[in-house]
């Protein structure tokens, strides 16, 4: 039986300053071309985000993230392109659920707004619940962890239980223990080597490496972000044998090759 290869979520930031594609699709036009382009390549779901995440960064007005995704979701759902929306903010989720997205993709798992588990519950749309403790603090802000797997856990269980009393339906959701969010490279890695603790609170599972700094410090000094693609389509590939359900990535081809790979490794054959 050929295995099923994980979702891939192709990342299509429509924002200044984002870690790595940032001002690239800030023209309407340009953007749904690119999430189209995406879509063919084999993204099965295009993450639209309009608020950046990387550190430092300040939060974006309301009406300032709407106007940049609200007409890109609609655009690319129109052209049949499956949508999730990358927001904080439960307004948002609720305006790109009426334009047509299908998932909420949400890095704070609810703490960065307390009406978002209710709007996820409404909506009845699938939800990714991200781990990252400080979502005042910004990213680049490094938490501290005792027993970090086991912590990272008990808080992701705790976002689902709030999903529950707010009448979320838990098939409907995605855990993500948030690489790179106020965590270092080894907590990076050592999250990446313990999926199963993940997985074992119930949930699908889905991992956003794509082009971070943990990967680029695997690569000589003066390597583009680009170069972070090699790394990420071969975290993409161990990461569906570790059986997550989804990831998150910058350069979709590389990682439907890395599938591709790993698929053919499973089964003997190329198809
Ligand atoms: N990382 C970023 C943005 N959104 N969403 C999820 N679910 N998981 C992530 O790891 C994640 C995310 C930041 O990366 P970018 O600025 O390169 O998009």
């Amino acid at each position: 039986m050929t295995p099923t290869r994980p979702k891939v979520f192709g990342i299509l930031n429509v924002t200044p300053d984002s870690f790595s594609d940032g001002g690239q699709y800030s023209d309407l036009a340009e953007a749904i071309g690119h999430g189209i382009e995406l879509h063919e390549r084999g993204a099965d779901v295009v993450d639209v985000g309009g608020e950046s995440t990387r550190p430092g960064a300040s939060r974006v007005e309301l009406e300032h993230e709407q106007e940049r995704v609200l007409p890109v979701i609609r655009g690319l759902v129109a052209a049949g392109v499956p949508v999730s929306v990358d927001t904080l903010n439960a307004d948002t989720a609720l305006a790109a659920a009426a334009a047509g997205a299908s998932i909420i993709n949400d890095v704070s798992g609810g703490l960065a707004d307390p009406f978002m588990h209710r709007v996820v519950a409404e909506t009845g749309l699938q939800y990714i619940a991200m781990h990252w403790r400080s979502p005042d603090a910004g990213a680049g802000a490094i938490d501290e962890y005792d027993d970090l797997v086991s912590e990272v856990r008990a808080e992701l269980g705790l976002r689902l239980e709030s999903l529950t009393a707010a009448g979320a339906d838990l098939a409907n959701v995605i855990i993500d223990p948030g690489l790179g969010f106020a965590k270092t490279a080894e907590h990076n890695w050592r999250l990446l080597a313990a999926l199963p603790a993940l997985e074992s609170l119930g949930c699908k599972v889905l991992i956003g490496a794509s082009r971070k700094r943990f990967l680029g410090s695997l690569l000589a000094d003066d390597a583009t972000p680009a170069a972070r693609d090699l790394p990420t389509a071969v975290v993409s590939a161990l990461a569906a044998d570790a059986g997550v359900w989804g990831v998150r990535v910058h350069d979709v081809a590389s990682t439907v090759a890395a599938f591709g790979v790993w698929s053919a490794w499973q089964t003997g054959r190329d198809s």
